[in-house]
């Protein structure tokens, strides 16, 4: 997809994630948040018709080639219209949940067991000072990694593939959790699409 973006759908109803997730963010959060990136990036790159032909993983994989006039909103913007659509995506009511096969061997190796990544991203999320993201991401050579980023940062910038992420700013947890934030990620473990993260990492 390409200029103009669109607000991607949900493939499920505000409320299917409850208890979980509550249906008023998830309102929100889709439908004034993502919804702000998508149309704010769209005013970005109004003026540039040499971008159109972009997706939004390209415009922010290479932000250094962008015109400096419109770097910063891009990054903001297209960060945030990858890093929901995304989202989105790797979340589903009543989910595996954990995952197995390749994926599976892939975790336990780079962390000795799949609680001892579990550990790891949820440090990263709880840990990441104001608003931002927790991410498992493979680098270049496939070498899986935990790592978070501040803002709309997504790990397509330093060149890694996302395979599991979760949005640690306010918007996404506030209304049910307030300042309560590890109760939050201790939760999105029920909501996890696992077979989504499986397929990311199978596309490697
Ligand atoms: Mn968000």
């Amino acid at each position: 997809m390409a200029y103009p973006f669109q607000l991607p759908g949900l493939e499920y109803p505000h409320d299917a994630l409850e208890p979980h997730i509550d249906a008023r963010t998830m309102e929100i959060h889709h439908g004034r948040h993502h919804a702000a990136y998508t149309a704010n990036l769209n005013a970005a790159l109004a003026g540039h018709p040499e971008l159109h032909g972009k997706s939004a993983g390209e415009l922010v994989a290479d932000l250094s080639a962008l015109p400096s006039g419109i770097r910063a909103a891009v990054r903001n913007n297209g960060g945030g219209y990858v890093n929901h659509a995304l989202f989105w995506e790797l979340m589903a009511p009543g989910g595996e949940s954990a995952p197995g096969g390749d994926l599976a061997a892939a975790i336990n190796a780079a962390f000795g067991s799949f609680d001892g990544f579990k550990n790891r991203f949820a440090a990263a999320a709880v840990g990441r000072f104001g608003s931002g993201w927790a991410w498992l991401a493979a680098g270049a050579d496939g070498s899986l990694e935990v790592l978070s980023t501040a803002n709309q940062d997504t790990p397509v910038m330093d060149g890694k593939s996302p395979l599991l992420g979760i949005d640690v700013w306010e918007h996404a947890y506030y209304l049910n959790y307030q300042n309560r934030r590890p109760d939050y990620v201790s939760a999105f473990w029920n909501v996890v699409n696992w077979t989504v993260v499986a397929e990311s990492f199978r596309a490697l």
